[in-house]
């Protein structure tokens, strides 16, 4: 080349939990490609691979500006030999050949339909298309044994792959706030996950729920499900009790018995309001009067709010990295219940999530800049 150009070289650090990534992503043409290679790893089983690919787009999710060559990737984190090859593929010729082909794989369409189904996992999807069962309609034909959560799944297929809107979490939100607020007056419902990071879509509606005196909140899961289920909110859920607790030697220890935390994976029946879209899945005679969402509920005591609100907000590498910071640059171990302190051999209380940000000697990263 004669001529010399200036180009930004970027620097990022190192830990996803340690950047600010907003939704206004400059690189999605990029980040797009390495989450499919992330997506498929995952899909294909290797969990390893998967993280690498998600750590090499989170890193790019957070550059202030379009990357347009290799050269100003010195100084960014996480780019392995077989992200920067597709990078440099995407950067050169506007595609991975690598990427093109995965987007065309029977497999991993396959992979995709199937898992697309509510309870059905990675393991599950392979097994079928070992069967030789590729898409719904084989899967419905053949008719292998499939549990409740399957058949819900199937039966809403199309609801459940159809992302919700802010409007339709609203909508929830208000009925989830009734069932609390009936059941249990004075408990506090909080919407988590990617809602609170400022999605406008979702794959689901994910909430916390407290009460602002310690121990009120236990046993509430139970009382909330059959007041959504009476009230006919409900086509599946399927209760988990979680059952923490502190040892006095930390969490090396396995929790025992307790059951406090408890978590609930449901399908909303959510009626259709005039205004908020309805036109979606119709097909057979004009507008339907509800859709079938996915919701989770999740129910902490209010000793573990803080931790329990950063564990569930999001998204799931920025929590990951969280993680893996306190393990390995701060000898802590954090989870959505508590933090532990190796060195000092003690808990370390929290009631909001800049505390926990403090102790882990972070800046303080509010949700919306969690979106790695
Ligand atoms: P989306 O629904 O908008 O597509 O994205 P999201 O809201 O970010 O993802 P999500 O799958 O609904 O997960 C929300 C958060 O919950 C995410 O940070 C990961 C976290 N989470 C699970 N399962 C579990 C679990 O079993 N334990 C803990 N502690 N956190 C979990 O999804
Ligand atoms: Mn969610
Ligand atoms: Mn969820």
């Amino acid at each position: 080349k004669l001529q010399t150009e200036e180009v930004e070289v970027f620097s990022t650090p190192s830990y996803a939990c340690q950047r600010r990534t907003t939704l206004d992503n400059h690189n999605a043409v990029l980040t797009d490609a390495l989450s499919l290679l992330a997506e498929n790893a995952e899909l294909s089983g290797e969990d390893g691979r998967g993280v690498a690919f998600r750590r090499a787009a989170a890193a790019l999710k957070a550059l202030p500006l379009p990357v347009t060559r290799l050269t100003q990737l010195g100084g960014v984190p996480c780019l392995g030999g077989h992200s920067l090859r597709v990078i440099k593929d995407v950067l050169e010729s506007g595609a991975s050949p690598e990427v093109e082909a995965l987007r065309r794989s029977e497999r991993f369409k396959a992979l995709k339909v199937l898992t697309g189904i509510f309870g059905v996992g990675v393991k599950t999807a392979g097994r079928w298309i070992g069967e030789g069962i590729l898409t719904l309609r084989q899967l419905r034909d053949s008719g292998p044994t499939l549990n409740r959560a399957q058949r819900a799944g199937l039966r809403h297929y199309d609801d459940l792959n159809r992302p919700v809107g802010r409007a339709e979490a609203a909508a929830v939100a208000a009925v989830v706030e009734a069932a609390a607020g009936s059941v249990l007056p004075g408990a506090r419902v909080t919407l988590i996950g990617g809602f609170r990071r400022g999605k406008q879509t979702g794959h689901d509606v994910d909430f916390l729920i407290t009460h602002p005196e310690e121990g009120r909140e236990a046993g509430l899961m139970p009382k909330l499900v059959s007041w959504l289920d009476s009230q006919g909110f409900l086509l599946y859920q399927k209760t988990n009790s979680n059952s923490y607790l502190e040892a006095a030697e930390g969490p090396a220890r396995p929790a025992s018995n307790m059951d406090r935390f408890e978590r609930c994976f449901s399908v909303f029946k959510l009626p259709e309001e005039a205004g908020r879209g309805g036109a979606g899945a119709g097909g057979e005679g004009g507008p339907r009067p509800w859709r079938a969402v996915r919701v989770d509920l999740v129910v902490s005591p209010v000793s573990q709010f803080a931790f329990a609100l950063l564990g569930w907000t999001g998204s799931k590498l920025f929590e990951r990295e969280l993680r893996r910071w306190a393990g390995h640059e701060m000898n802590m171990c954090l989870s959505s219940h508590a933090l532990y302190d190796h060195r000092q051999s003690r808990y370390l209380r929290a009631s909001s999530e800049e505390e926990i940000f403090a102790h882990l000697g972070l800046e303080y990263i509010p949700p919306s800049e969690r979106n790695a």
